[in-house]
């Protein structure tokens, strides 16, 4: 039960890893060197498909690949596909600044995180979507989970994403519910 994981983001493979935990996961280093396809879809789907297919062409085992991000309602779905380099810098801290700034002012923070999940296994493509709903706080809170976690509160919460733990996020989150209807697919195909 091995499944490769198409994602430089360490963050994101160790969230893979604690959901998926009755699977053998590697990182794309296990089966390439470098590993770093354009990205130029306009969905969260068909860049995760991207990620997924281009892994594929190195190895049999199956493939998973996470697209995701952060959209938010008032800002017509910004940051979306672009959440990991919203800012010129892309780093986490610049990204959180740039929305904070987006949102001054605006009655609405309503928002929700997606994330599409691709799984290539002898040539088929399964894809899953996920999300989790919530709002957006003007100011970082928290020191767990990475991107925009500090600043977004999920419905039902009073604390951030990065003030849960990786437990709780995890029952929760975007990336919880694509892991999940993907793995009853990896359970129907190997038992
Ligand atoms: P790979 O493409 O290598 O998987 P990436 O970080 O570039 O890594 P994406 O293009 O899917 O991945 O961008 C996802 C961005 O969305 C991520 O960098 C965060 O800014 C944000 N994001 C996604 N899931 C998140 C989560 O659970 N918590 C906080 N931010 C998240």
């Amino acid at each position: 039960r091995i499944i490769v994981v198409a994602t430089n983001n360490k963050h994101k493979l160790k969230e893979i890893k604690e959901i998926l935990n009755d699977f053998e996961i590697l990182p794309s280093s296990a089966v390439v060197d470098s590993f770093n396809p354009e990205e130029s879809g306009k969905t969260f789907c068909e860049n995760s498909l991207i990620k997924a297919k281009s892994l594929a062409e190195f190895t049999d085992y199956p493939v998973l690949a996470d697209d995701s991000g952060l959209e938010v309602f008032s800002l017509n779905g910004e940051p979306g596909v672009y959440s990991s380099r919203y800012s010129k810098t892309g780093k986490d801290e610049d990204n959180l600044k740039k929305l904070i700034e987006r949102l001054k002012g605006k009655k609405d923070r309503s928002a929700r995180f997606s994330c599409c999940m691709s799984l290539v296994v002898d040539g088929n493509v399964i894809q899953r979507e996920g999300y989790v709903y919530g709002r957006i706080i003007d100011r970082p809170i928290g020191e767990n989970g990475f991107g925009y976690d500090p600043v977004f509160v999920p419905d039902g919460y009073d604390i951030t994403f990065a003030q849960m733990s990786p437990k709780q996020k995890n029952a929760i989150s975007h990336r919880r519910r694509a892991l999940a209807m993907i793995k009853e697919e990896l359970e129907r195909i190997y038992g």
